[in-house]
């Protein structure tokens, strides 16, 4: 046993890390280069829609809905300073990226604050060029007062979660083609509300992979190295993440390639609507149904301040990786580097028609390393984590 535990603890020496390299870094100054802006009213929400209007990137900018505070975070907000007559709807934003990413890719979000308040419905979220057709992929999504952020899959019929893949959150619904999608409820403290705030916020990290889609979510204090130590440049390591809160690991009922192309990220705010508003939620988590019962007359109408003073994203950076080789330990340089590749998507493929208010034309789609890579790399990297955890156990 020893010598086999010695023989693996050398295995893990070479052990290949799963690596990541930057495609994109959403941050700072340059936060907004690189997302269109809706530019109409909510029109998506299910019925009942939204009460928001999106806001075109001029209006925005224009109204403070859109800019980079003084920290240097992106603010992304419903309005607050606006009295708002009834039959009217109340301005705020939804921003989608130009690109569109591929297999293989990692998506890291790290955010000070998330929108909530009585009728507030924010997300970070995905989505393929046709919904739902392409799949849909939400990270970060809760509403009014409710505590805990919430994760789940959108497809067409005929995709279910495997009910026992291992993750720290809860499962609720199984059936990712249903109306609320297989959703994952987070189970660590702080992911939404003001608490996520008080504790300084937290990162999310979604891999979007053949193999199956995963999410993880830490509260700042317990952001792993690999992230908290990384720069807008730098590649990232993986194999500290531990065990993501929600895993949608492909499974014999659920293709995943069937239902999820290149996706694109999303980060909107609407209010009320077919989840915020629905008063068998709301009521309860609002610790009333208000003067008229109603989301929209008891929120959205009148003053927007104190009410939506919380309605805020500061987002400190959105980046976004694709999958490299790497060879070696952990302070090797990669020996194979795949990176992804920019293509101009077909005319099909344009992702939102009715926005571009940034000027730019057809959408990139940023692919990753091949399918084929791919599969021998996690075998390479399942390997070595068994010889490693092996050599954990038995040296
Ligand atoms: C929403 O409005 C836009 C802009 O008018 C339109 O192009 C789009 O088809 C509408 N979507 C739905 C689902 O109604
Ligand atoms: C942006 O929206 C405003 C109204 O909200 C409108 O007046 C303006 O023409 C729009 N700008 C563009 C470039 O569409
Ligand atoms: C908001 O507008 C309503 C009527 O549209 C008015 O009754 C109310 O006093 C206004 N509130 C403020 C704070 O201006
Ligand atoms: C999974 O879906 C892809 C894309 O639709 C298809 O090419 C492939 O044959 C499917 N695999 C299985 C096992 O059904
Ligand atoms: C709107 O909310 C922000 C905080 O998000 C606050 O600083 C500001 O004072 C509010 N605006 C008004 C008019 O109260
Ligand atoms: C974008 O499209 C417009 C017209 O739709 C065209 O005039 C312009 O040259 C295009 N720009 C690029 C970079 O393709
Ligand atoms: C990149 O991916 C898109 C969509 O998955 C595909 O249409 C395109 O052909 C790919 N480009 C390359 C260079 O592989
Ligand atoms: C650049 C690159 O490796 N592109 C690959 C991305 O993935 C698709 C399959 O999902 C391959 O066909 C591409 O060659």
């Amino acid at each position: 046993m020893r010598y086999l535990g010695g023989f693996t603890l050398l295995l893990c020496y070479s052990c290949p890390t799963l690596a990541f390299d930057v495609l994109r870094d959403y941050s700072g100054q340059n936060f907004f280069n690189g997302w269109d802006f809706y530019g109409y009213w909510d029109n998506l929400t299910l019925a009942p829609t939204g009460d928001v209007w999106w806001l075109n990137q001029s209006a925005a900018t224009a109204q403070n809905l859109a800019y980079i505070n003084s920290a240097g975070n992106a603010i992304i907000k419903v309005d607050n300073t606006t009295n708002v007559t009834q039959n009217d709807k109340r301005n705020s934003v939804r921003i989608t990226t130009h690109d569109l990413y591929d297999y293989g890719s990692l998506w890291i979000i790290d955010a000070l604050h998330i929108p909530y308040g009585c009728s507030v419905w924010p997300a970070f979220w995905s989505k393929g060029p046709l919904w739902p057709n392409d799949g849909e992929i939400d990270i970060i999504e809760s509403i009014n007062l409710n505590p805990n952020n919430q994760m789940a899959l959108h497809t067409t019929a005929g995709c279910l979660k495997d009910g026992s893949a291992a993750q720290t959150g809860r499962n609720a619904g199984l059936d990712c083609g249903t109306g609320s999608g297989c959703v994952v409820v987070e189970n660590q403290p702080n992911s939404y509300e003001s608490g996520f705030a008080a504790a300084g916020g937290g990162v999310w990290a979604t891999q979007f992979d053949v193999t199956g889609i995963y999410i993880w979510f830490w509260s700042r204090a317990n952001i792993p190295a690999s992230i908290s130590q990384s720069t807008s440049t730098s590649s990232i390591d993986i194999s500290d993440f531990g065990t993501p809160s929600a895993s949608y690991p492909v499974n014999p009922q659920c293709n995943l390639t069937e239902f999820f192309t290149s996706q694109q990220l999303v980060i909107d705010i609407t209010l009320c609507g077919d989840w915020a508003g629905v008063p068998a939620i709301y009521g309860p988590q609002c610790g009333s149904m208000g003067p008229t019962g109603d989301c929209y007359m008891d929120n959205v109408v009148g003053p927007g301040s104190p009410k939506y003073d919380n309605a805020y994203f500061e987002v400190r950076y959105v980046r976004t990786y694709t999958t490299t080789v790497a060879g070696g330990g952990s302070s090797a340089q990669p020996t194979t580097t795949v990176s992804g590749s920019r293509t101009i998507a077909s005319a099909s493929t344009t992702p939102n028609p009715t926005a571009s208010s940034d000027g730019k034309n057809g959408s990139t789609t940023l692919n990753n390393t091949s399918a084929a890579a791919r599969s021998v790399v996690l075998y390479w990297v399942f390997y070595f984590a068994m010889s490693c955890l092996s050599a954990g156990l038995l040296v």
